[in-house]
């Protein structure tokens, strides 16, 4: 019998729902493996078997435990991200019986360091640079390690088949979620972003047996026939660091404000998803194929990502973009200056950064700013 974390009681209901069905899938005998990054390839963690659940901070909560082990101006990403690990808060990190973590930006994988001392992790050593032509051959070589690392932590073996299986299942998924994002193309969106992208978020803890896909296409279906009159609204994108750990006081204000979230270049958005895996290749050499399109800042050069920038401003009919980056966050930081330039010189958009972190303490000048930002834009 499975124990429940100490601090169960204190989860919301919502929560409590979730990790109950994670709970019943652990006590029918199921595995659970931690990820925190887009780069990490699920679909060996489906072949062996074991339920894959993204593992990152997204609150103030934990962070107070991990500035005991880590530095304070480290990105709150990263810090939630580890605080809630190690003070047993994190229900989906309490049942994972071991990490698949990644070698991206300098603070997370030092972190992953201090954490391997109380879960098992197997690092990724992801290429810093995706043009080489090393760099498919290393990934495909480090995929093939983790994979031998599930083997082994499981007692599995991971077939061909399975693997095959796993890249049909995900692919599945993932073009149900861009459908999903879509629906935000239409002009008005018929449904605000900040409901879109909680829906495909929570995508991720899909734990039960139920259909997962079947489940996103009727959400689709049900957000395309609703009907909004209130044209006239801006139409925003939101690029830069991941922004789970600030969608109230980021996404939520900005369309109270007036605005519509339409789009986001971040790499949980549709920018990241609408990439598949080749179904008719050698599988793992497809999957890392699949993974290394991902345009992340930690990547140099890392061009791509404009061009994708420049693409869904078109698609998505965008009238401004607001870049978010998180304190302590260098790569997306240094790369926000060639953002602007595209932006403001390239698309002739008004560009907006916010530099924050996961506290409500800067929430009253976030909103006074997205108030000014909305009025700069001109509505097409
Ligand atoms: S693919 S965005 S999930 S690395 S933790 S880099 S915010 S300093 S999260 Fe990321 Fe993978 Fe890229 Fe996406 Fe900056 Fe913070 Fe590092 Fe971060």
């Amino acid at each position: 019998m499975l124990r429940l974390p100490k601090n169960f009681e204190t989860f919301n209901e919502a929560r409590q729902k979730s990790f109950m069905s994670l709970y019943e899938a652990k006590q029918s005998g199921k595995k659970v493996i931690g990820t925190f990054c887009s780069y990490t390839p699920v679909e060996i963690i489906h072949a062996a078997g074991a339920i894959p659940v993204g593992l990152c901070g997204k609150s103030e909560q934990g962070i107070p435990e991990a500035e005991a082990h880590l530095p304070k101006n480290l990105c709150p990403l990263i810090k939630a991200s580890y605080g809630m690990a190690l003070s047993d808060q994190c229900p989906y990190f309490y049942f994972s019986d071991g990490i698949l973590a990644e070698t991206t930006c300098d603070g997370k994988k030092k972190m992953y360091e201090l954490m391997s001392t109380f879960k098992p992790v197997h690092v990724l050593n992801l290429p810093q640079s995706k043009d080489q032509a090393f760099a498919i051959e290393s990934w495909t070589e480090e995929i093939k390690r983790a994979a031998a690392f599930l083997e082994k932590l499981f007692n599995v073996t991971i077939t061909e088949e399975k693997l095959h299986d796993a890249i049909v299942y995900r692919n599945r998924v993932r073009k149900a979620i861009v459908d999903l994002y879509e629906v935000a193309k239409l002009k008005p969106s018929p449904v605000s972003g900040y409901e879109i992208s909680t829906v495909a978020e929570s995508a991720d803890f899909h734990f039960t047996d139920d259909d997962l896909v079947a489940k996103l296409e009727k959400i689709t279906a049900e957000f395309k026939s609703r009907v909004r009159n209130d044209e006239g609204r801006p139409r925003v994108l939101i690029t830069g660091c991941p922004n789970a750990g600030v969608r109230d006081k980021l996404i939520k204000r900005l369309e109270e404000l007036g605005a519509d979230y339409v789009c986001a270049d971040v790499c949980s958005g549709p920018r990241a998803q609408k990439f598949m895996v080749d179904e008719n290749s050698e599988p793992y050499r497809a999957i890392a194929e699949r993974y290394l399109k991902i345009n992340c800042s930690v990547m140099t050069p890392n061009t791509a990502r404009f061009d994708d920038i420049k693409s869904l401003v078109k698609e998505y009919q965008v009238d401004g973009v607001i870049e978010m980056v998180l304190q302590g966050c260098h790569t997306f930081a240094v790369e926000a200056f060639n953002t602007m330039k595209l932006v403001q010189e390239g698309l002739n958009l008004p560009y907006l950064r916010l530099d924050t972190d996961f506290s409500q303490s800067d929430s009253g000048q976030i909103e006074t700013r997205l108030g000014a930002f909305i009025e700069m834009m001109e509505v097409a």
